[in-house]
């Protein structure tokens, strides 16, 4: 199994612990393509910024998330990216799984959170106490479809 990770980079880096421990745990059910996007080295820069390099990124992502059979996203965080990615997981129809921490103060946008279908797409609000259980939960609906 392959599994996409979504976390914010250049839209901030405060939650960067918390990607480690969602990454880990998925790493019982496969392999992360985007392990790097929980590396505490990585800044909100996203390293230094150029336009080839930015290309390279941009579609070597798309290309990994059109290989994923999974794709969890921690979306509490504000990302101009994971927004993309998770627009383009859509049209992919991609088994989806959303993680927002309603304890964060934010409201998740309206485009993720309405963007809730139950089945394919799936926004799951969850504290830190609680993420493997929400994850656990995600890949055993998953096997049973
Ligand atoms: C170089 C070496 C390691 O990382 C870099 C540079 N940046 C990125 N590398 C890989 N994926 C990236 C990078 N920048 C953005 N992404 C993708 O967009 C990731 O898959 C994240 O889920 C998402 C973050 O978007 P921003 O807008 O917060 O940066």
């Amino acid at each position: 199994m392959k599994v996409y990770f979504c976390g914010s980079i250049r839209g901030g880096r405060e939650d960067v612990v918390i990607y480690q421990k969602i990454v880990k745990k998925l790493q019982s059910y496969g392999s992360v393509l985007t392990e790097h996007v929980s590396s505490a080295e990585l800044t909100h820069r996203g390293e230094d910024a150029s336009d080839a390099a930015d290309r390279f990124i941009h579609d070597r992502d798309v290309d990994w998330l059109r290989q994923s059979d999974a794709v969890v996203a921690e979306v509490t965080q504000p990302s101009l990216g994971v927004g993309y990615e998770l627009g383009r997981v859509v049209d992919m129809k991609k088994k989806t799984l959303c993680l927002f921490r309603p304890a964060s103060g934010r409201v998740l946008s309206a485009m993720i959170r309405g963007a809730h279908d139950g089945e394919l797409f799936v926004v799951k609000d969850y504290s830190e106490d609680d993420m493997e259980d929400v994850v656990d939960e995600f890949f055993a609906v998953m096997k049973q479809t």
